[in-house]
């Protein structure tokens, strides 16, 4: 099917929402024909499917959750208190030109909450979330979401389609614990745009009673940081040069043609080269526990904390799944989050990258982490410095 990318935007309202029903309709299909769309069996289901009425929902407890920008996680509970909650949640669409390399790399970036990633949402299981999503009138196109942690309609895509000048509410319940990606997938070509021009974020349903660790005992985390890694493939000019663009839909067809290469520009963490590094760096303890949410909508990673390890990593993203333990690099699937927690016990810098080290240090895969504390030499020492070979 070949889609003119501006033709979403000139149609008017009722014909672009027909665009994006037919659109996800015929990638239903699709994923039908390829058993994506096969139901999950056996102890997976647990309690989806259980019946309530509108007035069981409308009787629960309602919490505002204050979403705050990546690196950083809303203020939340690691065991639930109580029962489940109707979380509250507001999300406005920003199409922003950002900086991605402070040297000429720019994007108009399409974003949940101005941010790439969007904010990380953090719920417990059996919780409802309700996201009214906003799409100003400023904005040049129309988007949505999709929610890998929601169950039925495209997750939710099918139900949030808003042109410039909307909002929408929606609600699913979290019915399985774990990391997941969500991502704005308004149809056609302008699913992978939208997602590689900064549209996507991630949810962390925990279980009720908490993390467990591998034997089964509960395990808490004294800091938690969203790490958000984005692919961005900016367009360049004849001499090299990374083009600039006007807005959003001017520099549409050129970037879907880099695209359609899949070779990025940047890999970036964050929206930016050096988003985590230096002053921007994380901050962490020696003894503390630091919870790292790691996401990548589009496209594969493999992170790796030079310097330390993965004690407990949640490798297919599932809270329900026992842990892998003293991991050195674990893996990130396109269209996933993991979550890994890493208790530090040395001071010092930490480099934390994407383990295709080409995607690290050349495309900007990359952040740091600061430790405070004493250094323990039973671990490490540097038993004789540089001196000229003795032999
Ligand atoms: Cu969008």
């Amino acid at each position: 099917m070949k889609m003119d990318a501006l033709h979403v935007q000139e149609q008017d309202g009722l014909s672009r929402r027909g665009f994006i029903s037919a659109t996800v309709a015929a990638v239903g299909a699709a994923a039908a024909v390829t058993g994506l769309a096969s139901p999950h069996a056996g102890a997976a289901q647990q309690s989806v499917g259980r019946a309530v009425s509108p007035a069981d929902i409308a009787s629960l407890p309602r919490v505002k959750q204050q979403l705050v920008a990546p690196p950083f996680a809303p203020k939340h509970d690691q065991v639930a208190k109580g029962g489940p909650k109707v979380v509250e949640l507001r999300m406005v669409v920003e199409e922003k030109l950002i900086d991605v390399d402070g040297s000429g790399a720019r994007i108009w970036a399409c974003t949940f909450n101005g941010s790439v990633p969007g904010p990380l949402i953090v719920c417990h299981q059996d919780d409802y979330v309700e996201l009214t999503l906003v799409n100003p009138e400023t904005n040049q196109l129309p988007h949505n979401i999709d929610f890998h942690a929601s169950t039925g309609a495209m997750g939710g895509g099918e139900l949030t389609a808003v042109a410039p000048g909307e909002e929408v509410v929606l609600r699913f319940r979290a019915t399985k614990p774990g990391t997941f990606v969500y991502h704005c997938a308004p149809g056609g070509q302008m699913i992978p745009f939208h997602v590689v021009s900064g549209m996507n974020g991630a949810i962390m349903v925990l279980p009720r009673d908490g993390l467990k660790d591998h034997q089964g005992n509960p395990v808490r985390y004294d800091r938690i940081y969203y790490v958000g890694e984005q692919d961005f493939y900016l367009p360049k000019d004849a001499n090299g040069k990374y083009k600039q663009y006007d807005s959003l839909a001017q520099g549409m067809g050129d970037m879907l043609e880099v695209m359609r290469a899949l070779t990025p520009t940047h890999v970036v963490f964050n929206g930016a080269v050096g988003a985590l590094t230096g002053d921007n760096a994380l901050k962490a303890r020696v003894g503390e526990s630091v919870l790292v949410i790691h996401s990548q909508a589009n496209r594969d990673s493999r992170p790796h904390l030079i310097g330390g390890h993965g004690d407990l990593v949640w490798t297919g993203g599932s809270f329900n799944d026992t842990p892998s333990t003293n991991l050195e690099t674990w893996f990130v699937p396109g269209g996933a989050a993991m979550a890994a927690l890493y208790t530090f016990h040395q001071p010092g810098l930490y480099a934390y990258v994407n383990h295709n080290l080409i995607e690290a240090i050349l495309l900007g895969a990359a952040a740091h982490f600061q430790v405070e504390g004493e250094w323990n030499d039973d671990l490490m020492a540097q038993v004789v410095a540089p001196r000229p070979i003795m032999a």
